[in-house]
């Protein structure tokens, strides 16, 4: 049966989708980040740069969550909008990484100097905070006019969405993200109405992740600090 290496967080969560979209059956196996279950020798030599998510099906190893996207849609078929060659699959291709190397390493970076840097900060958090407005600006924007990402097709882009937009309030440190970005609401909003995203989100409740970012945690998850002088 598929392995499906996990957290709660954002990159895991859009894999969750898809395979709860998809109806494969898989084992949820929990990647404690807080206690460094990345580091495990065996999680390692499957995904050798230490983070979730990751699978494994029929012998095949697949790690990075919109890697992971783009290979289950293809190998069943489904959520691709379009096909090889077409503009569609243009787009797909597109956002989809415009998802992994913007929106994601931005957001998370807003997230990081926001909520866990220690002072002083306000350059960096400037920086991110607003490459993340911008990046979550364009898709607003983009959603204007479209129901979904790529039109009125539901795609594993929407899925890569879903996985960072529900943090937006989190990562602008804004309450009242909603009014600023309501086109990326919407969509939210309409895919939570969907039972496999309701059945995605259900699959952390299952296990008990750490919450405490105690100074162990902040040791696996921050490595590079032990360079820094005490
Ligand atoms: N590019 C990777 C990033 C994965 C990533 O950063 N995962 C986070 C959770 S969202 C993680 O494992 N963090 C633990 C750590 O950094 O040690 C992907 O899209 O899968």
């Amino acid at each position: 049966m598929l392995k499906f290496f996990f957290n709660a967080a954002p990159n895991p969560m859009k894999v969750a989708l898809l395979l709860e979209e998809l109806g494969l059956e898989f084992e949820p196996i929990p990647v404690d980040t807080r206690k460094g279950d990345q580091f495990k020798p065996e999680f390692v030599k499957l995904n050798p740069n230490s983070k979730v998510p990751c699978i494994v099906d029929k012998g095949v190893t697949v790690f990075d969550s919109n890697a992971i996207l783009l290979y289950l849609a293809e190998r069943e078929g489904k959520f691709l909008a379009g096909d090889l060659g077409t503009q569609k699959r243009a787009e797909l291709l597109s956002w989809l990484m415009f998802i992994a190397t913007g929106i994601g390493p931005y957001s998370g970076q807003s997230v990081h100097f926001r909520h866990a840097a220690p002072e002083p900060k306000e350059y960096a958090l400037n920086r991110y905070d607003f490459e993340a407005h911008r990046h979550w600006s364009i898709l607003d924007d983009h959603l204007k006019h479209n129901t979904y990402m790529l039109g009125d097709e539901y795609s594993i882009v929407d899925m890569a969405f879903w996985g960072w937009v529900r943090m937006v309030p989190y990562v602008l440190g804004l309450e009242n993200a909603w009014e600023k970005y309501p086109n990326l609401k919407r969509l939210l909003d309409l895919i939570n109405t969907r039972p496999a995203a309701k059945r995605a989100d259900e699959l952390k409740t299952k296990f008990t992740f750490k919450t405490e970012l105690d100074q162990e945690a902040r040791n696996f998850l921050f490595p590079q600090n032990k360079r820094l002088k005490t």
